[in-house]
């Protein structure tokens, strides 16, 4: 009893010797993500996390909450802008009605490519798109990716536009990705990720969109065995702070966040690739009836009317000629 006091004592002691680098965490910042551990948006966020309390002696912590333990997106964007959540890893979408920038990179066929959507996203304009989330009381750190997102349905293989009409589709909560399936002939049903494996399965709608991560992680595959890879959005993902929260640290603190998310980009996207692939075998081994070969064409063509109803200033306008020009 003594001998562990005593050790104790001189525990104690040695953290207050050795200061800053046995430091509690003074600030643990929360977390959220839709997506289950091990994904690479969570994994990514839990590299920056490591990286942030080595950089802060110990000082500042990330607590993770994953499997959309805070919410579905939609509501844990406000909470983010309410500052009862501090940090938030979400797609461009569910930005798409609040922050108008994040429209462009939302675009269908906006990217020619995966390549084509980091050349823009690491540049000027990508840096345009995180400082326009100050509009919306958040802080835009970094981007992540979410590879290409193509149609999936529990009814049939689809080769053609022409086979999506009167489907109905799930789509994120984004006015224009309403617009983006009704141009394809469809019925569009916007609704929180978590509520669409049941209404696949229930019948109320036909299928979704999303990339092949999260088309196998949310078991959408075992409802929805048809995938059409017409990739109509590169649409990246985003990692936010939250103002509030944002204004509690000190300039040299914020400096620290900032650099610990753009770091983890990089580590994002190698995983991201990763599991791309191992998500690709994951629901082909499953028995996924894949439509490869499809004729983009009329689906760009289709498209001509949501740019005219989105991009509409001039500082949207601008963004999508210098994206289209960026070689
Ligand atoms: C995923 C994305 C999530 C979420 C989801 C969805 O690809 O990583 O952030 O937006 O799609 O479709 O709701």
């Amino acid at each position: 009893m003594k001998i562990t006091r005593t050790l104790a004592g001189a525990l104690l002691a040695s953290v207050a010797l050795s200061g800053a680098a046995w430091a509690e965490c003074e600030v643990t910042l929360k977390s959220s993500d839709t997506h289950p551990d091990g994904y690479p948006t969570v994994a990514a966020v839990k590299s920056m996390g490591e990286d942030l309390k080595a950089k802060s002696d110990g000082r500042i912590c990330v607590e993770i909450f994953a499997s959309a333990q805070l919410g579905e997106e939609k509501d844990t964007i406000e909470q983010t802008q309410f500052g009862v959540i501090d940090l938030n890893r979400v797609s461009l979408g569910p930005f798409n009605n609040i922050v108008p920038e994040t429209q462009v990179p939302s675009l269908p066929y906006i990217f020619r490519s995966v390549e084509h959507m980091h050349k823009v996203m690491d540049g000027p304009i990508g840096q345009e798109i995180l400082d326009a989330f100050a509009g919306a009381d958040l802080v835009g750190l970094t981007f992540y990716d979410g590879g290409s997102r193509s149609f999936y349905n529990s009814e049939k293989p689809i080769t053609s536009m022409a086979d999506m009409a009167g489907m109905k589709f799930r789509v994120m909560q984004s006015d224009m990705f309403v617009d983006m399936v009704s141009a394809l002939g469809a019925n569009a049903t916007p609704m929180p990720y978590g509520e669409v494996y049941s209404s696949i399965q229930t019948g109320v709608i036909d299928g979704a969109e999303n990339n092949w991560p999260s088309y196998d992680t949310s078991g959408h595959f075992e409802v929805a065995k048809y995938y059409t890879l017409d990739q109509h959005l590169i649409v990246p993902e985003v990692l936010v702070m939250s103002k509030i929260s944002w204004d509690k640290l000190s300039p040299e603190d914020q400096a620290l966040v900032r650099q610990a998310a753009k770091d983890s980009t990089p580590v994002m996207r190698e995983l991201w690739a990763a599991q791309e692939k191992v998500s690709e075998d994951k629901v082909r081994a499953a028995g996924v009836e894949i439509v490869i070969d499809i004729d983009k064409t009329p689906f760009i063509e289709a498209m001509v009317p949501v740019y005219e109803k989105y991009v509409t200033d001039d500082t949207l306008k601008s963004m999508v000629e210098r994206i289209q020009a960026t070689e």
